[in-house]
């Protein structure tokens, strides 16, 4: 972890600043009958979860390019998450990945206390296969056309299920890459019958608090269809499924231009939003940093949040999910966790009077002034106070760099050569 007492020092030299702006901040907002401290309250007691594969350097279908001090281990990765979250205090959870993080349970919640973080989904991968796995998912796993692969899916989500009860996880998140690359090479839909059918199983198997999380995405691996394409398909599995059973949005798995707020505002009027992968992207599943792009339509998607928000049964999970290429993974996921953290603090800044008023005037043009003047006031000033409040960085890219962290742990571990995952 980093030294507490430079996070001091370093907050101590950006204070005066902070507290001036964030005073004309809250005046502004004063103006416009907002309490900044109501703001900062609610930003500061917002979390969004670090995948466990965030940390190391992702990698393209063409190449991975090691970066210095990769983690060797889930527990260097739960280290480097403790230390985002030590600066940040936004990425208060892990989401692990079995088996990329499979070993012994006791010691996952130990390390995870000794860093201050708790188990957010656990994430099952039927999408490769591993080593010592009798059968292949080369042509599928919960919907293959053989139900012993099938079989052996189902039993690995199940393990999943099993591993997350005993370091404390609620929820299974599913993304199969299974789909088809030819027209007429599966039957569209026998194949979704056998997936909901294997999915029955998984979801037999889930402790009555735990939630089951279904991903689609529109297409990759597999090229021409895929089983869990789009949110419709999403849905019918999450109503098939039960109660326990939601849709998850990763943002990065829709077609260029789709309206991502609306399929969320869909989904949360039908109860079945689950969560999110928030991530950008130009062209496909770019896996790009949270707001990198299109800050706007991240914000449109808060501003759907922020109309939902005090709902009793709604309680989305939010989590991270990129992969960095050319950045230090550490860095991107702190300034990524701050981008969704923006993001909600400028929806809950809407004039939700103001602009359900146009709205019911047919006033176009005052109704997305409303939404702009919003997303157009720089929050930054809650963002940093809400992270000094709790200890940690007013600016947390520039501590982490001071902390020589990565340097440090560049010494203790050796390059990671090789194909390494990160886009899923
Ligand atoms: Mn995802």
């Amino acid at each position: 972890m980093i030294d507490t007492d430079l996070i001091a020092s370093e907050n101590a030299g950006r204070g005066k600043t902070l507290a001036s702006e964030y005073e004309a901040l809250g005046d502004q907002l004063d103006r416009r009958g907002i309490a900044i401290d109501d703001i900062k309250r609610k930003v500061a007691a917002y979390g969004v979860a670090i995948p466990s594969w965030g940390v190391g350097t992702g990698g393209t279908r063409f190449a991975r390019f090691p970066g210095k001090g990769e983690p060797r281990d889930i527990f260097d990765k739960l280290s480097d998450c403790g230390v985002i979250h030590q600066v940040t205090a936004a990425t208060p959870n892990v989401s692990l990945h079995i088996p990329w993080d499979k070993t012994d349970p006791r010691a996952l919640r130990d390390k995870a206390g000794e860093v201050g973080l708790g188990f957010d989904a656990m994430n099952s991968n039927t999408f490769q296969d591993q080593p010592d796995q009798k059968l292949s998912y080369k042509f599928g796993s919960l919907s293959h056309t053989d139900a012993a692969v099938r079989q052996q899916a189902v039993a690995h989500n199940l393990e999943c299920i099993e591993i997350g009860q005993a370091i404390g996880s609620k929820a299974l998140t599913v993304w199969v890459g299974d789909g088809s690359n030819f027209p007429g090479q599966t039957d569209l839909t026998r194949q979704f019958d056998r997936y909901l059918d294997a999915m029955e199983q998984v979801y037999a198997g889930l402790p009555d608090d735990w939630r089951l999380f279904t991903e689609h995405k529109m297409f990759e691996p597999a090229f021409y269809s895929t089983v869990v394409q789009d949110w419709g398909s999403n849905l019918m599995i999450a109503q098939h499924l039960g109660a326990k059973a939601f849709c998850l949005v990763d943002l990065g798995h829709h077609a260029p231009n789709v309206n991502i707020e609306m399929i969320v505002a869909r989904l949360i009027r039908a109860g079945k939003l689950g969560g999110f992968h928030f991530n950008d992207s130009k062209y496909g599943d770019d896996d790009l940093d949270t707001g990198c792009i299109d800050p706007y339509r991240l914000f449109l998607v808060f501003n759907e949040l922020a109309i939902a928000e005090g709902n009793p049964d709604f309680r989305p999970a939010h989590m991270l999910d990129q992969s960095h290429n050319v950045t230090d993974p550490m860095e991107s996921l702190m300034v990524s966790a701050m981008e969704v953290q923006r993001a909600y603090a400028q929806a809950l800044l809407v004039d939700r009077q103001a602009l359900a008023g146009y709205q019911d005037a047919n006033d176009a043009l005052m109704a997305t002034t409303t939404l702009k003047t919003a997303f157009r006031t720089d929050v930054e000033p809650i963002l940093a106070m809400a992270r000094a409040d709790q200890g940690a960085a007013i600016d947390p890219v520039a501590t982490f760099r001071a902390s020589g962290y990565r340097q440090r742990v560049a010494q203790e571990r050796p390059e990671v050569t090789g194909a390494g995952g990160g886009i899923v």
